[in-house]
């Protein structure tokens, strides 16, 4: 009896090592190019419904003032009448929020995006969303934040570190800033937040890479196999 014992904490270990290896081997990337001109699943959840800029969206418009995409021809900007007189973009609106899918990332994770105009004034967009506040000022964030689905906590932010709006710059959260912030495994979003007016009171996001996501359907499978397994090896255990 003490030799099944053995056998079974010694299969235990191995399908735990197992696990491991797979979950490193399964890291995928996603990219939002949104040159497919949809919004690839981000949502605002925050708009200015009677107000322009309204909302974000994916958008390959070409007029004066609304700069040229990163990456193909689609870029997220606000939406507004006309980047041009009377320079909607520079108004007073509501808080703006746009927000990606929900992801996880693993030990290898990492971000990158970038960003074009306005730099804001904030260094952050505040301890969490809803701490947002509900209209733009004159001093207020532009840029994206690091939601943690489960408190709503910006735990990490990025935003430029000038204003242009003819040149995109690439911003980062790197895989010592995620890990440190023990953000690994932990379900989150990217928020992307305008609550600024005024001159490059606005921004626009495009080619956002996520590196290190968990392919969830291989480590699942995997793990209901071994259950399998483990159920079958106890019933023949207890058997004997
Ligand atoms: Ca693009
Ligand atoms: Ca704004």
């Amino acid at each position: 009896m003490r030799m099944h014992i053995i056998s079974a904490n010694i299969f235990v270990g191995a399908a735990i090592a197992m696990v491991t290896v797979v979950s490193q081997l399964g890291a995928a990337t996603i990219t939002y190019n949104f040159d497919d001109g949809t919004t690839q699943g981000w949502t605002n959840v925050l708009a200015s419904p009677s107000d322009p800029p309204t909302q974000f969206e994916a958008t390959n418009r070409s007029d004066s003032g609304a700069p040229a995409a990163q990456s193909g021809s689609y870029r997220i900007l606000p939406v507004v009448t006309s980047f041009g007189s009377p320079f909607d973009q520079d108004s007073s609106h509501n808080t703006l929020v746009f927000r990606s899918p929900v992801f996880q990332l693993d030990t290898s994770g990492s971000i990158s995006l970038y960003l074009i105009v306005g730099m804001g004034t904030l260094a952050t967009p505040g301890a969490d969303f809803a701490s947002l506040p509900a209209t733009s000022a004159s001093s207020g964030f532009l840029g994206v934040g690091l939601r943690r689905v489960s408190d709503g906590a910006y735990v990490l932010s990025e935003r430029r570190s000038s204003n242009s709006a003819t040149t995109w710059e690439q911003r980062d959260f790197t895989n010592t800033e995620i890990t440190t912030a023990g953000l690994v495994g932990v379900p989150l979003t990217l928020d992307f937040i305008d609550y600024r007016e005024g001159s490059f009171g606005w921004v626009g996001l495009d080619t956002v890479t996520i590196n290190g996501v968990p392919e969830p359907n291989a480590a699942l499978l995997l793990m209901i196999g071994i259950a399998g397994t483990l159920r079958y090896r106890r019933r023949k255990l207890g058997s004997l």
